[in-house]
């Protein structure tokens, strides 16, 4: 069974671009936030990143699921799987067989603002999967926690947030995200988050600037985005890809470097903005995690932390709270 509820318009999407983009680009440092990264080309270019010998991050969470899958299902006796951000939904498949082997799982909800890339993998999986209930919903999970279909009927639900995308928040609007999430779930229900490790400075930034250039394109594609999106005439080609571990935040920062000076039309917003040579603005943060933080941080939110597991390395965790 599949069905797909809109909480987001290309109206409402294409708003909230202009209102980031308009504020991004006249802040001192310039910055833009990440999720505009992932067009048709950016999410075909995360999904080629996940492939690289140095992004260890897919492989480490999936070495977890594969081992963890089951206990975790036990643990989260869960009837309904709610995915935030759900991508292309391959690891999922692990946790959703999990539930179906404890034998709980009646529906999955797996939230996207990237609506045609969640329609075409959950529909893939519904028609896998004829006896799950597959409920997509197009949305962004940092605004409309509250308008998800796990409202109204009893169960148990488990709620996941994979891949480290939480890391893509600043500490003031994770903490806001945790609480909203705290907010959507009853108690006894659970919040299953996957987190990359704070690890040697040298991994971690030959994961988010390896040797083939593919996240470089990654990076340089929002500036396409902005020039299909808005009319904006960014030269992709004019930026430099920068990497850089920040030890006191313990966070990757991506920037883009302009190699010259230069003014930048947008059209749609009817914007002139100028690039010092050399000036960086700054296209994401990929915040990394320990444990004791992490706890404190669920804690604070008003979840209680129950399970912690790694990969067999001890790059990446997954950890079970209850509601
Ligand atoms: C999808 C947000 C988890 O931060 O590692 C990959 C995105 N950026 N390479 C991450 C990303 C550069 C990724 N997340």
């Amino acid at each position: 069974m599949f069905r797909i509820d809109h909480n987001l318009s290309a109206g409402d999407l294409d708003k909230a671009l202009r209102t980031d983009v308009a504020e991004g680009l006249t802040s001192r440092p310039k910055s833009l936030p990440p999720k505009w990264f992932y067009d048709e080309r950016g999410s075909a270019l995360f999904e080629e990143i996940t492939r690289l010998p140095e992004y260890y991050l897919a492989r480490a969470e999936r070495a977890v699921l594969e081992v963890r899958a089951d206990e975790i299902a036990r643990a989260a006796d869960a009837d309904t799987l709610v995915e935030l951000g759900s991508g292309s939904g391959a690891k999922t498949r692990l946790l959703i067989d999990a539930m179906g082997r404890h034998g709980k799982l009646e529906r999955f909800v797996p939230v996207d603002v990237s609506g045609d890339f969640l329609a075409a993998s959950a529909r893939r999986l519904a028609d896998d999967l004829p006896h799950l209930d597959v409920h997509a919903v197009v949305g962004d999970f940092e605004q409309h926690l509250g308008l998800l279909p796990i409202g109204e009927e009893g169960g148990r639900r488990m709620i996941a947030l994979l891949g480290s995308t939480l890391g893509n928040q600043e500490p003031g609007p994770r903490a806001g995200l945790l609480r909203a999430v705290r907010a959507a779930l009853r108690p006894g229900d659970s919040f299953l988050l996957g987190a990359d490790l704070v690890k040697d400075p040298e991994r971690l930034v030959a994961a988010y600037d390896d040797a083939q250039g593919v996240t470089a394109s990654f990076n340089r594609n929002v500036l396409s985005v902005l020039n299909h999106r808005l009319g904006a005439d960014f030269d992709p080609g004019g930026f430099d890809h920068v990497a850089l571990w920040d030890p006191e935040r313990e966070w990757i920062e991506m920037r883009l470097r302009s190699r010259a000076g230069r003014r930048v039309h947008v059209r749609e917003l009817d914007l002139e903005v100028d690039f010092a040579e050399g000036e960086e603005m700054r296209t994401e943060v990929s915040a990394k995690f320990r444990r004791e933080g992490l706890a404190a941080e669920l804690a604070d939110a008003g979840f209680a932390p129950e399970h912690w597991w790694t990969d067999p390395d001890g790059d990446f965790s997954l950890g079970l709270s209850r509601a």
